[in-house]
């Protein structure tokens, strides 16, 4: 466990080390209870470093049984060992130091370093993990050439992998045998892997742009080896497009995914041997619904793009995350987009960074996407470093346009080859292609909290002009309160009766799309020879990631959704409907006055349905009201229950009034043709369960059967559990005994596959029906609940706490004191995972005081808790300041 009051790291201290690494030799003895490590490196003294200077490698829970330098021990009075590191003295310039140490994989359950998964070894290096398996320089700008010899008993783990190429195996005495690898690429610590497990192989092959072949391989439990095909699929698919669109070749002669099922993240982009949550690699129609096929495609990608950003070029330190994170992030991105439905995958995006990543950049975490200080670097794998900075990637892609783009990157992946670097170096590239001055664009770098744009319009009937007045902010954010002005591309259209007006800025045509660059705190810009009032399309295609205020009326809302051209903007109308409507609902509510809903929504919903030539997965997107947390994080001290109550009114509503063509809808997107993850079919089951939601809600018997048909009949995992959430959410009378047996069913049916059973238990942990919390008990009871696992945590706890804001914040309390109880048992066995789960209490300050200082309470109950590690600490501290 790590210190109580840990320190602070800051950007502004970063030096280079003292000494560097230029090969690293390791042979790990693998037993049951315990592991040898033992390290050869290569090292020698930084050009400009004193002869005097100490080496300090850190080692976290290490057992140091020698250290010798150049093969002679190391005499005692020349080095000293603590809790995190090994100092030593007086060190020839060059020299190899060789340690041995011992550690425990099986009672890892951190899961960071060497740990044990079920049965199999494996490691998670990234973020500071490796100091957990030796001593080591381990920060990413010290790179070096790995060899790694694995050992271990051979019936038990017949496979053992590390990064590069297998250059050697063979027996051993006892029944043992290793396998030595090779990396040829250096590389720091935190892409060093390990596998040594009993798992069976799907084998493909991939030929590269220049002809090389290259071996592909995912390993899996034997029961698994029917879901890899997907992932396969995704991997040839990644590896084509980042050739084609980056001019990217793969670079070693064999690429290894090995699916675990105890993960911290979703996967690990190590060295030609990614390792995955089982969650992010396995598929099948039967048990994988289609947002979990897109999942494994995007993160399938992901990883393999690190392998040009992020690891032939890394970060020189953690504050750059987002150099290899956002480009990353950015670059997946648009892969699916150019896999699936462009316009679907932005929403989505958008929907996402919404909803989690403005809440974090207005809360007590706030930090830029390049933060100037940290106490724990896995605090910030946040979807700031991740979504914002893939939305600063995009910005600076859009303003380049693709073809100085492609430029900037070419440079880049020519210039810092090999080595490890900054946000700075990455700027500089885009800069130097295209001869555009990023300085003001860097304060996406350093400042944090999401810019407000208020946008206002008017029309000049006789001059024929429109007057786009533009005023940008920023919230004070910690350790920020004023900021200087962003510089905020701002893509607009005007849009007429007919459809967008030709657009002229001071004389200048401008087609009938334009980014008008926002640089000053105010600024107006006038549009000439404008025929007819238009209404305004702003942050067409969500230009950049601000706050858009602009005072539409809700007739203009429901013009901008029949006639607008850009699909994230006729989305956003909608919710900017929805959201005004259910706010004065809940409005109505707390004050005891019934409202009649304004019939505008139902009419653009009517219109949606009827719209034959719509996107079917956009009509079930702009169908989907705002989810509670997300109007909770959106409103100023709000009233839970009374937003709570307004949206189920609300849907209830809609439901009724859409019944027929609803049904209509429902019964048309039925299919029967061979179950495809393609965009089209995914568009189609996506409309048709989002009708069998609203559909739900009407409380006669034929509604529960529907459900209960739906469920038999389904040949896919979407189907099923749509049918099986309908279920469990419905508060029918008629839904009693079929809900219990329902879930029975789907439980017995899919005991043995755990990753049906985590959907079986988020369906209930999200049901916001009453009774919440004691579900939750009652499911972290059951047999497959397993606090050890990150996935099953996610699944019940995260899901409670983070989804069902109606019952996370009951009235009483309890909700909040459960979570305490849960970061404190999980603060022992897994500091990150306890971590990021105290998101929703560090929320308190934006609640009502009744709230508010009850989970402030269950923050301070956590604080004073025993043994707080690093990760749990700072987030604390964090949100209680
Ligand atoms: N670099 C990985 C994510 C990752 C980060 C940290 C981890 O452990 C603390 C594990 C994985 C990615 O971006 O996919
Ligand atoms: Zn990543």
């Amino acid at each position: 466990m790590k210190q109580a009051q840990p320190s602070t790291i800051y950007l502004k201290d970063y030096r280079q080390p003292d000494y560097w690494i230029t090969e690293t030799g390791l042979r790990f003895e693998l037993f049951e209870e315990r592991a040898v490590v033992h390290s050869e490196l290569q090292m020698h003294r930084h050009a400009d470093s004193p002869a005097d200077a100490e080496l300090v490698l850190h080692g976290v829970e290490l057992k140091l049984l020698s250290v010798k330098v150049d093969g002679q021990p190391w005499p005692q009075d020349k080095y000293s060992v603590d809790d995190k590191t090994l100092t030593l003295r007086d060190l020839p310039e060059s020299f190899v130091l060789a340690c041995v140490t011992e550690i425990e994989p099986h009672k890892n359950t951190s899961l960071e370093g060497l740990y044990k998964s079920r049965s199999m070894f494996c490691t998670q290096c990234e973020a500071e993990g490796f100091r957990k398996i030796t001593y080591y320089i381990d920060r990413p700008d010290v790179m070096s050439v790995f060899t790694t010899r694995v050992e271990a008993d051979k019936s038990q783990f017949p496979l053992l992998l590390s990064n590069g190429n297998a250059i050697e195996r063979g027996e051993l005495a006892d029944g043992r045998h290793y396998a030595t690898w090779l990396d040829p690429f250096k590389k720091p610590a935190y892409l060093f892997a390990l596998v040594a497990a009993d798992l069976e192989v799907v084998e493909d092959r991939f030929t590269t742009c220049s002809g090389r072949d290259v071996l592909l391989q995912i390993f899996v439990e034997a029961k698994d080896l029917d879901k890899c095909a997907h992932a396969m699929l995704s991997l040839k698919n990644s590896m084509r497009w980042d050739e084609e669109t980056y001019g990217r070749e793969y670079d070693l002669d064999i690429f290894m995914i090995v699916a675990v099922d105890d993960f911290n993240m979703g996967a690990m982009e190590n060295k030609g041997l990614n390792i995955f949550n089982t969650s992010c690699v396995l598929a099948a129609q039967e048990t994988t619904t289609d947002a979990a096929f897109q999942r494994v495609e995007g993160v399938v990608a992901h990883e393999y793009f690190h392998n040009w950003s992020g690891n032939r070029v890394t970060c020189r330190d953690w504050f750059q995350l987002s150099l290899k994170e956002g480009f990353t992030v950015y670059r997946d991105s648009e892969f699916s987009s150019d896999m699936n439905s462009r316009t679907v995958k932005r929403v989505e995006d958008v929907q996402h960074l919404r909803s989690i990543q403005f809440p974090e950049d207005a809360g007590p975490m706030a930090h830029p996407i390049r933060p100037a200080s940290f106490i724990e670097i896995s605090n910030f794998y946040t979807m700031t470093i991740y979504e914002k900075g893939n939305e600063v990637v995009r910005m600076i892609a859009n303003l380049l346009g693709k073809e100085l783009f492609r430029r900037g990157c070419d440079l880049y992946f020519e210039r810092f080859d090999g080595q490890a670097v900054t946000t700075d170096d990455f700027v500089a590239c885009m800069a130097e292609v295209s001869g555009r001055d990023f300085s003001q664009f860097q304060h996406w770098y350093e400042q944090a909290g999401t810019p407000r744009l208020a946008v206002a319009g008017q029309y000049d009937a006789e001059a024929q002009t429109y007057t786009l007045t533009v005023e940008q902010s920023c919230p004070a954010t910690p350790g920020q309160a004023v900021k200087p002005n962003f510089h905020i591309p701002l893509a607009m259209a005007l849009v007429g009766r007919r459809g967008l007006l030709p657009l002229e800025l001071e004389g200048e045509s401008h087609g009938v799309e334009t980014v008008l660059d926002v640089t000053e705190k105010q600024q107006q810009f006038v549009f000439s020879g404008v025929s007819e009032k238009p209404v305004p399309s702003l942050l067409r295609d969500f230009s950049a990631p601000v706050n858009l205020s602009c005072a539409y009326s809700r007739d203009q809302l429901l013009f901008l959704i029949a006639n607008d051209t850009d699909g994230f903007c006729r989305w956003d109308a909608m919710q900017q409907l929805a959201v005004a409507v259910i706010s004065e609902q809940a409005e109505a509510w707390r004050a005891g006055e019934s409202l009649v809903v304004d019939v505008r929504l139902v009419q653009a919903m009517r219109q949606l349905l009827q719209d034959e030539s719509a996107d079917r997965a956009m009509v079930a997107l702009m169908l989907a009201l705002p989810s509670l947390p997300y109007l909770v994080d959106l409103l100023d001290s709000p009233d839970i229950e009374a937003l709570h109550h307004a949206r189920a009114t609300l849907r209830q509503h809609i439901s009724g009034e859409l019944q027929a063509l609803l049904l209509d809808t429902y019964h048309s997107n039925m299919s029967d043709v061979e179950y495809q993850p393609s965009a089209e079919q995914i568009a189609q089951r996506s409309l048709k369960n989002a009708c069998l939601a609203y559909l739900s809600l009407q409380s006669d018997f034929s509604a529960i059967e529907r459900i209960q048909q739906q469920y038999q009949d389904a040949d896919n995992m979407t189907d099923k559990l749509a049918a099986l959430a309908a279920m469990v959410n419905s508060n029918s009378l008629h839904a009693e005994t079929a809900k219990q047996a329902m879930l029975d069913d789907f439980y017995h049916a899919w005991k043995h596959e755990a990753l049906v059973v985590n959907q079986w238990l988020q369906v209930q942990s999200a049901c916001a029906l009453p009774g919440g919390l004691e579900r939750i008990k009652a499911l972290m009871a059951h047999e497959a609940f397993d606090i050890k696992n990150p996935n099953k945590v996610r699944s019940v706890i995260s899901i409670f706490c983070g989804q069902n804001a109606i019952n996370f914040h009951d009235a009483s309390g309890s909700g909040y004191e459960f979570l305490a109880d849960q970061v404190i048992e999980l603060n022992a066995l897994n500091p990150q995972i306890a971590s990021r789960m105290i998101v929703p209490l560090s929320k308190w300050r934006r609640l009502p005081a009744a709230q508010g200082d009850k989970m402030k309470l269950a923050l301070e109950r956590i604080m004073t808790s025993p043994n707080l590690s690093s990760d749990v600490f700072e987030m604390v501290s964090k949100a209680l300041k």
